[in-house]
Formats: structure tokens, C-alpha cells, sequence
């Protein structure tokens, strides 16, 4: 045969995609596997080596699930919106769309150099006017059930560059272009309602066929808080207000009260005397996130509001402080702070002097965090922590003061940029009707091309009034239509909805057919996307299904995450570093399934690791010794014309055998290196039969059959290749996998070691099944042995089944 190289790449890409060998059978849905890999997302311009990690070992999991009967689907398609292609704009005047059909056009190539089996006839792209006219009737279908709203929400603004920023172009509070101090603006931006599905988003994650970490942090993040909410009342006012908290057992210690500075309570009861000083307090917040306002290590800052509040359960008055802690999103935007028995209050009141007073009994030093009995607590005394809570609870239940209350961490899903390169939000806003949905046969609102990118504090939707000029679709007259731009995880959160019909104009997806396609089988991508893509799509899916429109509750059965390449510095790659991987240099050297075994050999699939040049090697090095092989076998014609099996040949079938149990299980669990290392074991058990002198060409080509199939899902051209050497027709992929003979792989003789007073004289090789007292025998005649006893009084024989047998002499 000749040698492999990326002109064989070539001609089985051709071949593949002459005879539409991939093409999905929608006839055959009972055998359906849905195999789905994060789609790419083309700002980068080039496929990196993660992407290749991501999709290459994926791919010859689906292969080999092809080959044991499953009809794999398995599409492939670009997430196309988003900033990098917009910030480009700015910089170089190349508009999104040109640079990203120019960046799409190069990672389709690259792609299809893989040749992974991705049926390019559902291809999709969410810039696509055809795709995002769905996103857009999505967003509708939200609004219609009242989970899409708007409302007031900050947004990063630089006051420099006069615009909004992401969170991701904030570097140290910082504006990542003029290293202007970076503020907060309050724009009415649009949400999706996610919280109404916390409780089941949490409670199904149980069932989920996915990594055990990436379910503990979505748990986290969606973080059920079973607590009370309890109300205070403001001295000297009417005003109220109400506290969550996890621990109504401590009411009684409440020393002061904390609002969050953007508490809309502030303003009111601020006193004259204190509001020069409260109002810097709340401009200097304005310049911190709220991450590092969590924050356990940051000094807990505040300042008094001049205000009092009035404990319910004791009526006690207690300081009313502002302090940024408190997050205004979170609960009620206001805690009462227990300092003996809360790290973060103790701090507060240490800081600021206010009281300590214990109510919890139990540790020697304060804060005491632990559960334990209640005292100084009035009537409630002796009570347990869990008691207590309830009792406390019931109590000002009774008066209407509180109950108990269930909070979220999960906050609803701001889904508004002030961006041009996203989906258009499809809504108007009309003088006389207010806010109105644009109707369904309007999609898509298109965006236009010709527009400003100059950054002078409005975005290019902003300021382009062929586009914002439209009329209303309720009453026909003048309307203004939404300048800003759907989130792009809103296009990624619906995408595997889309595939099996991704050219449907008529429909964003065929319920019926997707109700049999999903969920999706397996689901492979980076664990960067944990909280929000992986959320997302879950909560998009249950909304639809509330709407009847899909009947899963789920959309990614099992879901696994691939590791991450290192640089050979073992550094993350960047450009920066100078350490980065072009997939495309190693393909055209070696051909693009080298690339992909030595990335499915020098790594664990899940754990990844640093790069390393020699490790390439090693793999073009196995692939020349398979070519080899192939040759030599080819070569040999003579017959032994034995019908029993020789001991090299049960020898190498043994081998075989071993490689095809251990390629099938490993490759399941996508452990490909040690998948590899089992074909590598049998290329050396290939080598060593190929020196006997008698060979059976008729088994050794079945074997070389068995081995092809193996290596083919994680070497398809290279083995279509070898495969057709041996005179096949058909393509490999559309035979079957190879199912291992157990019986084979029963050594039917064994080697035992023979000592005499512990040193070993003779090894010998017997039947596998005898008794211990024919080992015995065969041992005690075995010529050495006897030789080496010859004289001695035997005293005693050991045998050790199947490893040793002792004999003591004297
Ligand atoms: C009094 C108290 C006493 C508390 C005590 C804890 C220990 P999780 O579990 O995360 O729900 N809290 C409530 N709202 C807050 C907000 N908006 N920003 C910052 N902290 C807030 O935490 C609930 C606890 O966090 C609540 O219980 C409250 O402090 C605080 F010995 O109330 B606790
Ligand atoms: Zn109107």
C-alpha cells in the first residue's frame, strides 16, 4: 500500500462525500444516536487544538457506535453572533459579517480536514437571518408566557469611551480600552423569567448522565435557600421592610440591620446629617462587582443611615447601616446582622463597634456559626437551632411579621446587549400602544448592514434610523423599534433543537421529528460552560415543553468534558505566550489521523494535558509499522493447511481478542489512550507471528480484518486505505464491529516456575486445568529437576496454582 499522507486524506474525503456515507437515515430513527458536540464558535478564525480535542476522539466514539448498528446523527454548525466580531469592527473597519463568513468559510475547511462525519446538509449558522428569524420567534414565544419582561438592570459603563461593557472587558474594575474607572448605568433591559423553573432545573439534575462536578456547581448556582423572611419596621415612619435569613433562631441577637446600597429604602430614610457621607458610599459601590463584593477575604465596609429599626420578636431598636455585602439582587436586598454567630457580621460590628450579643450556647470563642441551643432569647430559650427557627417563624407568623421563605442564588436571565452583531430583539415600542411583539410572519428583523460602529455612547442599532424608523404592528402608526441585541447564549441555548431540520422555513424545528431525535445522546464540549450554556438550553427546553412544543424535559441525556491541551510549556496556549498548537502544520506533515491519534493517545479524554512533539512521532511511527504489517500479509502466500490452530496463531488470536474487548470498553468511556494501547499490543503480536516461518494467510488476514475494523473509527482515512488494500469494495465504516470470542482469551497452558528450597531451577509451560497433584508429578519429573534432586530426600512439595511450585530437599 502506499503511504499514508494527506493525499489519502483526500481521496477518502472524496470518496466519503460522493457517496454520502454520513448522510443521516431520517427512515430509521429506532437505532437513532444523537451525538452532538459544542458547536464552533469562529472568532479565532482557525480551528485550534481544542477544538480538535473536542471533536476528533468524539468523532471515533460515533464511528465506532456506527459500526455496532446505531444510526448516528451528528451535525456540526457555527455560534456566529457575539462581540469579538463586533470589537473587530471598531478596531479595523472589517464589518461582523464579513469577517465572519470569511472566518466560517476557513473553520468549514479546516473541519472537513478532519474528517469527522459530520453530515453537512444540517449545517447551521446563527447569524444567519434563517436562524435567527427562530431565535427571534423563540424570544416571542417567551414573551407571549410571560417569561420574557423588562426592567431596570446596571450595566458596566465607561464613562471615557461613552459605552456599555461586558463583564469580560472589565479588567480590574477598569475599562480594557482607556483603563477608565468603569461605572454602573441603569438601563430597562429585557429578561427571561429562568427563575420560575429553579425548582425543577435543581431537583432533575440528579438524573442526568453527567459529570459529577458540573451538577454540583450548577446546583450551587441555582443555590435553594430554605430560610424565613421576617419584617422590620422603621422608627418614626410607617415604612417596613423585610430580611431573609437561614437563621430565625438568632433573632434575638440582632444587633443592627444592613440595607444593600441600592436598596431603593435607602433614599428614604436616610437622615439629613448622614446623606453627604451615604451618598459617597453608594458612587464608590458603583465601582465594585458584586463578586468582589462576595468576597470572605475583602474588609466588610459601611456607613450608618442615621435610621433605626424595631426588632419584631423583641421590639427592640436596632441601627439601621448601609453596607455593601449586601447584595441588593439576592433575597430582599437586607439582612439583619447577628454578629456573635455570623463571620461576616462579626467583622462588621468588630470594624464599626456595635454590640456582640450571643443568643446560640456552644463553642468557647465568637462568631460560634454552629448549630446549637438558644438562650437569651426570651420564652424561646433551650430551644434547638431547627426548634427554634420553626418556632420563631410561627410566632411572628401569627402577628404577619414573617413566615418561612425559599430563596434562590438563580437570578433571571438578562438577556439585553447594547450590541449590533446579535439577534434583533423583535419588539416595538409605539406612542400610543406601549411595548408590542413584532408579528411571527414579520421575522426575521433583519439587521442592516450599513451602520455605525464608531464607540460614541450608542450602539450602531442605536443611531441607524433606517432600522429603529418602523411602524407599529398593532395600530399602524409610529413606532420605535428595540435597538438592542439577544445575548448570544440565547442562539446556543436552542441550536440542538434546530439540526435535524436546520433548513425548515416554515417551522424553527418538526416537533414530531425531534421528539424522536432527542434528547440529544451524548453531548461533549468544555466545562467552562457548566452554569449558563448547559442552564440555558435546560431551562429553554422545559419552557417549550410547557408550551407543547416538545415532550422531553431534558435536552443532553449524558454529557461529558473533554480535557484541556497545554502548550509543551504546559501553560494554557495563547497567542500572547507564543505557545500555541496549528493543528494544520502537523496534518499536512503527517496527515490528519496521526493528529487525531496522538491527541486520543497522549492524553487522558477527560484530563488533557501539555503537548508534546515526540508523542506525534511515536504515533506516525505506529502508523508506518501498520503499513508494514499490511504489506507483509499481502506478500505471504504459503499454506500450513492445518485445521487446528498452531500455538502462534493461538497466540496472536489471543491478542486479538484482548484488543477487541478492550478497544470496545475503553473506547465507551472514552478512554482512548489505553484503547490504543491495547491495538498497540496487538501490532506487536502481528510483528512476532509474521517471523514464523509457517503462516496461515487464511487467519492472518481474518485477524488483519478484525484489527482494521478496530483502528478505523480512530484512524478512518488511513484504515479505508488498508482496508481496500485487502481487496475490500466497500467502505469500513459500514461493516460491522468486531465482537471478541471470550474463549480465546483463556490460556489453555501456563508457565509455572519450579523452586527447589526457594530458588528457582526450571520454568515449564502445562495445561491450564490440572490438578495440584498432577503438578506435582509434572514438576518432579521434569528433567531438570530431577536431575538438580537427584540423591535428596524430598521433604515436601508446595504448589501455588498457576505461578509456583516449592520443592524443600534435603
Ligand atoms: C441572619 C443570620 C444569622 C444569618 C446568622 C446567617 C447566620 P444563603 O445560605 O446564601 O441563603 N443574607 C441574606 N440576604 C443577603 C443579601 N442580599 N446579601 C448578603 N447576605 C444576605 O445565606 C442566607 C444568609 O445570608 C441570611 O441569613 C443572611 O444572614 C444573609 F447567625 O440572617 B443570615
Ligand atoms: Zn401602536
Amino acid at each position: 500500500m502506499s503511504n499514508y499522507s494527506t493525499a489519502i486524506d483526500k481521496k477518502w474525503q472524496q470518496k466519503w462525500a460522493d457517496t454520502n456515507l454520513y448522510k443521516f437515515d431520517e427512515n430509521n430513527l429506532d437505532k437513532k444516536l444523537y451525538v452532538l458536540e459544542m458547536f464552533s464558535y469562529p472568532s479565532g478564525a482557525q480551528l485550534h487544538a481544542g477544538h480538535w480535542f473536542n471533536y476528533g476522539p468524539v468523532d471515533s466514539w460515533a464511528r465506532m457506535k456506527r459500526m455496532q448498528g446505531f444510526n448516528v446523527f451528528q451535525p456540526m454548525g457555527f455560534d456566529a453572533f457575539g462581540l469579538p466580531a463586533e470589537n473587530y469592527a471598531i478596531k479595523t473597519g472589517v464589518h461582523p459579517k464579513d469577517s465572519t463568513e470569511k472566518n466560517v468559510a476557513t473553520m468549514e475547511e479546516q473541519l472537513k480536514a478532519m474528517g469527522a462525519m459530520f453530515d453537512w446538509d444540517h449545517e447551521l449558522i446563527t447569524c444567519d437571518p434563517q436562524y435567527y428569524k427562530w431565535t427571534q420567534w423563540l424570544f416571542l414565544k417567551l414573551y407571549e408566557k410571560g417569561l420574557a419582561y423588562r426592567k431596570k438592570a446596571p450595566v458596566n459603563w465607561c464613562p471615557s469611551c461613552n459605552t456599555v461593557l461586558a463583564n469580560e472587558q472589565v479588567l480590574d474594575g477598569l475599562c480594557e480600552r482607556c483603563d477608565t474607572e468603569v461605572t454602573k448605568k441603569n438601563l430597562t433591559q429585557w429578561f427571561f423569567k429562568i427563575t420560575e423553573y429553579a425548582d425543577e432545573l435543581l431537583d432533575m439534575i440528579d438524573g442526568l448522565d453527567w459529570p459529577e462536578k458540573t451538577k454540583a456547581m450548577q446546583k450551587h448556582w441555582i443555590g435553594r435557600s430554605t430560610g424565613g423572611q421576617i419584617t422590620f419596621s422603621i422608627v418614626d415612619s410607617d415604612l417596613l421592610f423585610e430580611v431573609f435569613t437561614t437563621r430565625a433562631d438568632t433573632l434575638f441577637g440582632v444587633s443592627y440591620v444592613v440595607l444593600a446600597p441600592e436598596n431603593d429604602l435607602v433614599e428614604k430614610i436616610t437622615t439629613p446629617e448622614q446623606f453627604e457621607e451615604v451618598q459617597k458610599y453608594i458612587d464608590d459601590t458603583k465601582k465594585q462587582s458584586e463578586i468582589e463584593r462576595q468576597s470572605i477575604t475583602r474588609e466588610k465596609t459601611g456607613v450608618f443611615s442615621g435610621a433605626y429599626a424595631i426588632n419584631p420578636i423583641n421590639g427592640r431598636k436596632v441601627p439601621i447601616w448601609i453596607g455593601d455585602y449586601v447584595l441588593n439582587s439576592y433575597g430582599t436586598g437586607a439582612v439583619m446582622a447577628v454578629p456573635a454567630h455570623d463571620e461576616r457580621d462579626f467583622a462588621f460590628a468588630t470594624k464599626y463597634n456595635l454590640p456582640i450579643e450571643r443568643v446560640i450556647e456552644g463553642g468557647e470563642e465568637l462568631p460560634f456559626t454552629e448549630h446549637g441551643k438558644m438562650i437569651n432569647s426570651g420564652e424561646f430559650d433551650g430551644l434547638s437551632t431547627k426548634e427554634g427557627k420553626k418556632a420563631i417563624l410561627d410566632s411572628l407568623n401569627d402577628k404577619n411579621l414573617g413566615g418561612e421563605k425559599v430563596n434562590f442564588r438563580l437570578r433571571d436571565w438578562l438577556v439585553s446587549r447594547q450590541r449590533y452583531w446579535g439577534a434583533p430583539i423583535p419588539v416595538v415600542y409605539c406612542e400610543k400602544c406601549g411595548t408590542v411583539a413584532v408579528h411571527e410572519e414579520q421575522l426575521p428583523v433583519e439587521l442592516p448592514y450599513d451602520v455605525d460602529f464608531a464607540p460614541d455612547g450608542k450602539s450602531p442599532l442605536a443611531k441607524c434610523e433606517s432600522f429603529l424608523n418602523t411602524t407599529c404592528p398593532k395600530c399602524g402608526g409610529k413606532a420605535t423599534r428595540e435597538a438592542d441585541t439577544l445575548d448570544t447564549f440565547v442562539c446556543s441555548s436552542w441550536y440542538y433543537l434546530r439540526y435535524p431540520d436546520a433548513n425548515s422555513d416554515s417551522n424553527p424545528f418538526d416537533s414530531g421529528k425531534i421528539n424522536s431525535m432527542l434528547p440529544v445522546d451524548k453531548y461533549v464540549g468544555g466545562p467552562e460552560h457548566a452554569c449558563m450554556h448547559l442552564l440555558y438550553a435546560r431551562f429553554i427546553t422545559k419552557a417549550l415543553r410547557d408550551m407543547g412544543y416538545v415532550n422531553f424535559d431534558e435536552p443532553f441525556k449524558s454529557l461529558t468534558h473533554q480535557g484541556l491541551i497545554l502548550g509543551a510549556d504546559g501553560l494554557k496556549m495563547s497567542k500572547s505566550k507564543g505557545n500555541t498548537i496549528s493543528p494544520d502544520d502537523y496534518i499536512s506533515k503527517h496527515g490528519s489521523d496521526v493528529f487525531r491519534m496522538y491527541l486520543m493517545f497522549g492524553f487522558g479524554y477527560t484530563e488533557g494535558g501539555a503537548w508534546s512533539d515526540d508523542g506525534v512521532k511515536s504515533i506516525a511511527r505506529f502508523v508506518e509499522r501498520i503499513e508494514r504489517i499490511v504489506d507483509n500479509a499481502i506478500n505471504r502466500t504459503s499454506e500450513n493447511g492445518l485445521s487446528e490452530m498452531t500455538k502462534p496463531e493461538k497466540e496472536l488470536n489471543f491478542w486479538r481478542h484482548t484488543a477487541i474487548k478492550g478497544v470496545t470498553d475503553d473506547s465507551e468511556k472514552m478512554q482512548f489512550n489505553t484503547a490504543i494501547a491495547r491495538m498497540m499490543e496487538f501490532v506487536n503480536a502481528f510483528n512476532k507471528y509474521l517471523n514464523e516461518k509457517e503462516i496461515n494467510p487464511t487467519f492472518l488476514k481474518e485477524c488483519l480484518i478484525d484489527f482494521i475494523k478496530i483502528l478505523a473509527p480512530f484512524a478512518p482515512h488511513f484504515s479505508e486505505e488498508c482496508w481496500e488494500s485487502l481487496g475490500m469494495d466497500y467502505s469500513v465504516f459500514n461493516d460491522k464491529w468486531p465482537v471478541f470470542d471470550s474463549s480465546a482469551l483463556v490460556k489453555d497452558e501456563v508457565e509455572i516456575a519450579i523452586q527447589i528450597n526457594g530458588k528457582i531451577k526450571a520454568k515449564i509451560n502445562i495445561p491450564s486445568g490440572l490438578s495440584e497433584d498432577e503438578i506435582k508429578e509434572a514438576s518432579l519429573t521434569n528433567d531438570t529437576i530431577k536431575a538438580a534432586t537427584e540423591g535428596k530426600n524430598i521433604i515436601k512439595v508446595i504448589v501455588i496454582k498457576g505461578r509456583l511450585v516449592n520443592i524443600v530437599a534435603k
